[in-house]
């Protein structure tokens, strides 16, 4: 038998809708989606794929599927009620009648708004009270949980949420951003000292490339580094320090608290959809605007005003990301590289396309699997160089609700028709499940 995890990811506001169901509390994201102008279309997680409802028919996609392991969120805001408490333990149990490895992550951004009316990740006391939450929901799921997540990309929470303000709570504020960054830190490491099971932490890592060698080292401190250096090495690195220094003096970091965030993890979490191009900016030359720098908005990538974000060359996918799968293989080997130790997993990988059921039912997403496949190779060239890489997550399982973008982009190797909730498996979704069968002991180069 392979210990290789083959699974699909979902996250909890995108997918399950029942917003106010079962004494739900609201999250910023209500908040966030509900205020006009902030998500495209006025769309809301309201209802989403109402997986809330339906997740025995999801649970049996799965298991068609061949999945060894599901990737899902818990929302915070339903761990004040009993019943919310009920949903999750259910779905878990389902999981494991059908062989299949239950991996829950306690954040995936749906903080309880009343958390963030108290200051939200800028303030000290989110970071023990979503340590008391995974006290909570760690005794109620105990050891039937095959692996913890403690957060999904703090990087967007804190960069997007409270730096360029497109996702919620929809701050701009660059201290509150790097204020935010630290209370995730330690909020990671006061949960998985507490988490009764073996814990992860997903990071969107940014794969950071470019001609100028400081503007990458730059990009890479407020990027990765700025949680790499403090939950795998007990510290902030002293670049990421020196750069932000106009900023903030870091006071809101306390005696102890870099060893607090660095508690041991059994695997490290990986993101990865596109790599990043940077360049400096000579003060001159029109700006490149890739993530915003120049047309009014604000960036989320705090002390780096004379840093391009460069466009690069397509095909890109309908998020406007590049296709790129030998990012990925460099990202591995990096990680790998700097924390020998650490093993990891590709939590997210998977692209939008403008798919449509056509007229006989089918949906022809070739795109999707061109890009998954390149993409398993990457991971497998990876492993054959040396990167201990021990699971392959699809994002998404289902089409869902696509944050500041709603329903306009689909991720899922299932296709949802949101009008009927029906649920259509996509040329992918069996191009997965027999890749799957094929290579149990997971990709190869
Ligand atoms: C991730 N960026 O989001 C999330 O974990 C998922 O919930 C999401 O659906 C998926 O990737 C696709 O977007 C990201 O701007 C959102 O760099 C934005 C960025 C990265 C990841």
């Amino acid at each position: 038998m392979s210990d290789f995890l083959w699974g699909a990811a979902t996250a909890s506001y995108q997918i399950e809708g029942a917003a106010r169901e079962d004494g739900r509390v609201p999250s910023i994201w209500d908040t966030y989606s509900h205020t006009p102008g902030r998500v495209l279309n006025g769309d809301t997680g309201d209802v989403a794929a109402d997986h809330y409802h339906r997740w025995p028919e999801d649970v049996e996609i799965m298991r068609e599927l061949g999945l060894g392991a599901y990737r899902f969120s818990i929302a915070w805001p339903r761990i004040h009620d009993q019943r919310g408490i009920d949903f999750y333990s259910r779905l878990v149990d389902a999981l494991l009648e059908r062989g299949i490895k239950p991996v829950a992550t306690l954040y995936h951004w749906d903080l309880p708004q009343e958390l963030e009316d108290a200051g939200g990740w800028t303030a000290r006391d989110t970071a023990y009270r979503f340590a008391e939450y995974a006290e909570r929901i760690g005794a109620a799921l105990g050891d039937r949980v095959h692996l913890w997540t403690t957060l999904n990309e703090p990087w967007c929470s804190a960069f997007l949420g409270y730096g360029s303000g497109v996702h919620a709570p929809g701050r701009t504020d660059p201290v509150a951003a790097l204020t935010a960054a630290h209370h995730l830190n330690l909020a990671h490491g006061l949960a998985a000292r507490v988490l009764p099971g073996p814990v992860s932490v997903t990071l969107n890592l940014h794969h950071v490339r470019g001609e100028d060698a400081d503007a990458v080292r730059q990009v890479d401190a407020v990027a990765n580094r700025v949680f790499l250096g403090p939950m795998l090495d007990g510290a902030y690195p002293a670049d990421l320090l020196e750069d932000t220094e106009q900023i903030t003096d870091w006071s809101f970091v306390q005696a102890g608290d870099e060893a607090t965030c660095n508690a041991p993890i059994e695997v490290l979490g990986v993101n990865y959809y596109s790599p990043t191009l940077v360049r400096r900016w000579d003060g001159v030359a029109p700006r490149d605007t890739a993530d915003g720098h120049g047309d009014g908005t604000a960036s989320p990538w705090v002390g780096c005003a004379d840093i391009d974000f460069v466009r690069q060359p397509g095909p890109y996918t309908e998020m406007g990301w590049p296709i790129d799968a030998t990012g990925l293989t460099e990202l591995l080997l990096r990680v790998h590289r700097d924390h020998p130790g650490v093993p990891m997993m590709i939590t997210e990988n998977g692209a939008a396309f403008d798919d449509r059921v056509d007229a006989n039912g089918q949906v022809r997403d070739q795109r999707r699997i061109d890009y998954l496949r390149d993409h398993l190779a990457a991971v497998g060239r990876a492993r054959a160089a040396g990167a201990d890489v021990r699971g392959y997550f699809v994002w998404s399982l289902l089409d869902n609700f696509e944050w500041a973008y709603g329903y306009s982009k689909r991720f899922g190797v299932v296709h949802v028709d949101y009008a009927t909730q029906q649920r259509t498996w996509k040329d992918s979704a069996n191009w997965y499940r027999d890749f799957i069968a094929s290579s149990p002991e997971g990709p190869r180069s």
